[in-house]
């Protein structure tokens, strides 16, 4: 039966950086906890604190119905797994992948008998198992499993489900990672202006950290926006102020001897909007040059 019950045991499948980590954390909360790698020594700190180590994968699938699988890669996870027994098996997915090969994998874990369920890891593995450092993990699918195993899934990271859909917990992991990698690309341009002159990094960095904050009610702003379908509501710097401004921005770059190449292609998707009329938006209406048209 797909109980609730507290610690049950559970296989932990893959034990790189995070799912040693991971498998920590369970032991830690008292969770009796079966474990296969591929490399076995990697399984010892884990033996040491009580884990049962498997011989190959498919024993430690056999000895649990929640299975969880943190792997390389979803070849690596097809390639394990090729050939084992899951049926009846609850099978969650740490493995990072595109949505595409979440809902490929949802299938096959179907057509073998199992539940499936896919997770978005938003951490780093000295984050898993620490209340309060913000760890979270994003799942999709079975929300019966979810459900099944709320507990145990808790316990290593905070859990947000984002849907039936498999391929929704990857989505909404790269989508906030891609955010994240313009965000390292606008404080890389930042430190870049300042690092030929007299201005300490570790003075400039809380100003910069408290910009970005005070700048984060423009990802509400946006949501708004999106769902409203009107691109000029509540708009408080316009789009032709904006590109009339990043002439300021580039010639600045030029005088600090800085490549602009990060910041270059958003100025360029900016000129573009306004260029099609809509200097009276902000920039919500650059999502919708990104989006490719289909069909
Ligand atoms: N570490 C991180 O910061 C990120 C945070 C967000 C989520 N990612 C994803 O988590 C998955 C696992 O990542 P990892 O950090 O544990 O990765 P590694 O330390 O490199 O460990 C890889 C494990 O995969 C095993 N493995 C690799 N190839 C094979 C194979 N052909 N057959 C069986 N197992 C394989 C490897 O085994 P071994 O090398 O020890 O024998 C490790 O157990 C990943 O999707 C991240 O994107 C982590």
């Amino acid at each position: 039966s797909h109980d609730t019950a507290g610690t049950r045991p559970l296989t932990l499948l893959g034990l790189g950086a995070m799912g040693a980590a991971l498998g920590h954390a369970w032991l830690a909360a008292g969770y009796p906890l079966t474990v296969w790698n591929r490399t076995p020594g990697r399984a010892e700190p884990l033996a040491a604190q009580g884990a049962q180590v498997a011989g190959t994968a498919a024993e430690a699938v056999a000895a649990n119905r929640l299975v969880v699988v943190c792997l390389l890669n979803d070849d690596t996870l097809g390639e394990t797994l090729d050939g084992v027994d899951l049926a009846g098996k609850d099978l969650v997915n740490l493995t990072t992948s595109t949505p595409g090969q979440a809902r490929v994998r949802a299938e096959w874990a179907r057509e073998r008998g199992a539940r499936f369920l896919d997770g978005g890891i938003m951490a780093v593995p000295p984050m898993i198992g620490a209340p309060g450092s913000g760890a979270s993990v994003f799942y999709s699918g079975s929300r019966a499993l979810f459900d099944a195993h709320a507990e145990a899934l808790a316990v290593p990271a905070g859990t947000a489900y984002v849907g039936e859909d498999p391929g929704f917990a990857a989505l909404h992991d790269v989508a906030l990672l891609s955010a994240m990698y313009g965000m390292f690309a606008g404080v890389a341009h930042a430190f870049a202006l300042i690092r030929k002159e007299e201005i300490p990094p570790k003075d400039f960095a809380p100003l910069l950290s408290g910009w970005l904050t005070a700048m984060t009610s423009s990802v509400h702003q946006a949501a708004a926006q999106l769902e409203s379908g009107d691109y000029t509501k509540n708009v408080v710097s316009n789009l032709a102020m904006q590109v009339a401004g990043s002439e300021t921005l580039l010639g600045t770059a030029e005088e600090q001897g800085v490549s602009a190449e990060l910041l270059t292609p958003y100025l360029a998707l900016m000129e573009r909007r306004l260029a099609e009329g809509h200097g009276d938006e902000d920039t919500t209406g650059l999502i919708d040059l990104l989006v490719r048209r289909t069909g």
